[in-house]
């Protein structure tokens, strides 16, 4: 069976890898359409070689469409969703707007596909710092329960969309010319050689609300309210694929051997952990991969028992942290006959 698949902000940076992992995934595709803003109306997008016009978001977009994936920014969403959901389509959805709301799945498919209902028909996908930390987390939490996460990330620019990248770009370009570095404006701050400890606004507890959607969604995911997580996100001059140093404390004691062999073993995980080569993950090698890479797995050496854990979680933020998750959300749709 083939599918009518629309994709939502088909000319954004998510928008635009969501296109080539349905081609490189040979999703099975009956008919597709790109939807966008008026700006880019007359726009055209290939798609397996053929040419396609760029159409005009309405309400009526989702009418004879199975399966709309969006990633057009949470006021999009927050407007024509419902009406695509009404139209009996499912809406895969990549910004925040739904993924708190009690009705909606909020879906990583190595953690949690049962979520997915045939009458829940907004879907969530996770952020992307979440999604990479939650595929790492699931086989530690089911060996020995995950009671608390500290996490820091290193964040690319292509999460703030194609301004962020275009943002480190220029920058860069100018430096090297000798040319005056133009000021910040999709950062706070100049991203050229320089690290932000601030993505998002700030929020309650004075952390931001990007750094509250890994504590929230964490737990969603996980099925789990009392996984505690505290993050601290941080802007970093890389264009893609975000790093996370995490540390967790487990109920049962689980050896950094015992974390290896299970990480191995994982589903959409590769495990990169050879110190005396020198082998670890770094976002250069994850760039353009749908793998997520642990590796510097370790004990906490400032706890006694065999309790704490540390690594190292490396995945590319437009694959497995948006584009490659959504489609994978779709996949698990058509495998459990739910579409
Ligand atoms: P457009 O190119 O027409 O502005 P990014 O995250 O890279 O900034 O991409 C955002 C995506 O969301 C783009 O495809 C953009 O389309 C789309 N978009 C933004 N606002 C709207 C809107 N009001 N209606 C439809 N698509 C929108
Ligand atoms: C970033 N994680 O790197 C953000 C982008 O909730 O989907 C994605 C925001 C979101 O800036």
């Amino acid at each position: 069976k083939k599918y009518k698949v629309a994709v939502v902000g088909a000319t954004g940076a998510v928008g635009r890898e969501m296109i080539k992992m349905l081609e490189s995934r040979n999703f099975p595709v009956e008919s597709i359409k790109f939807l966008a803003s008026e700006r880019s109306v007359g726009k055209k997008l290939l798609f397996n070689g053929k040419e396609y016009p760029v159409e005009l978001l309405t309400h009526d977009g989702g009418k004879g469409v199975d399966i709309a994936i969006y990633s057009a920014g949470g006021d999009v969403s927050k407007e024509f969703a419902p009406s695509f959901a009404k139209d009996g389509c499912f809406v895969i959805d990549n910004s925040s707007a739904w993924r708190m709301d009690k009705d909606v799945p909020l879906v990583v498919p190595e953690v949690n596909p049962g979520d997915l209902k045939k009458d829940k028909k907004i879907i969530a996908n996770p952020n992307c710092s979440t999604i990479q930390m939650v595929v790492a987390l699931k086989p530690l939490h089911d060996e020995a329960k995950i009671k608390r996460v500290i996490v820091s990330t290193y964040q690319a620019v292509s999460g703030a969309g194609q301004k962020g990248i275009n943002e480190l770009d220029a920058q860069v370009k100018a430096w090297a010319k000798g040319e005056p570095i133009p000021a910040a404006s999709k950062f706070q701050y100049q991203i050229a050689f320089n690290l932000i400890p601030q993505i998002d606004v700030f929020a309650d507890y004075d952390y931001t609300k990007e750094e509250l959607k890994m504590t929230n969604e964490t737990k969603k995911i996980m099925g789990d309210d009392n996984i505690l997580v505290s993050a601290t996100c941080v802007r970093v001059p890389v264009f893609r694929a975000h790093s996370e140093s995490v540390w967790i404390e487990t109920e049962k004691p689980i050896t950094p051997e015992k974390a290896k062999e299970l990480l191995s073993k994982a589903d959409g995980i590769e495990l990169i952990d050879d110190i005396a080569n020198k082998k670890y993950p770094t976002p250069l090698y994850a760039e353009n991969k749908q793998t997520t890479y642990v590796g510097r797995i370790r004990k906490d050496i400032s706890i006694k028992d065999d309790k704490a854990l540390t690594f190292w979680v490396v995945s590319d933020n437009l694959l497995k942290g948006a584009a490659l998750n959504a489609v994978q959300i779709a996949e698990a749709l058509v495998k459990n006959g739910l579409v």
